[in-house]
């Protein structure tokens, strides 16, 4: 590889990486009573998403309701909370677990969710439907 090919290939790899960093958002969601705002939010790959005014609360993925190959997580009572970049596309499912009975939940629509028919296909009840409707709503 001549120099002026390796110096453009060089610069184009840095330029990548600083835009996939620089254009990289966090999203802000908060609790209002036992319910998260907004309840579906849509973001890009490589985004993070915030939780704050956690107090009586707590963030967990629900297993059965992530994209393949995705990295869930739970959060500790009563502490704000990030993720990390979340880099596989799909719907993430998840809920305060202490206020699940209340259909305290919420869903993070990651790029293309190609896993709702797969949400689908488990025939979600209560809370879980509830989450699954306003997450197909969001996509209209
Ligand atoms: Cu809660």
């Amino acid at each position: 590889m001549n120099y002026t090919k390796s110096l453009v290939s060089a610069l184009l790899g840095a330029s990548v990486l600083l835009s996939s960093s620089v254009m990289a958002e966090n999203h802000l969601v908060t609790t209002v009573g036992p319910s998260f705002k907004p309840m579906v939010i849509k973001i890009a790959p490589g985004d993070t998403v915030s939780w704050d005014n956690m107090l009586t609360h707590i963030v967990a993925t629900m297993p059965e309701y992530l994209p393949a190959g995705a990295e869930g997580w739970e959060s500790a009572m009563g502490e704000s909370f990030t993720t990390p970049p979340l880099t596989v596309e799909g719907a993430y499912f998840y809920k305060c677990t202490p206020h699940w009975g209340m259909g305290m939940g919420g869903v993070i629509i990651v790029g293309n969710p190609t896993n709702l028919d797969d949400v689908k296909a488990t025939k979600p009840k209560g809370a879980a439907k509830r989450l699954y409707k306003k997450a197909m709503k969001a996509m209209k």
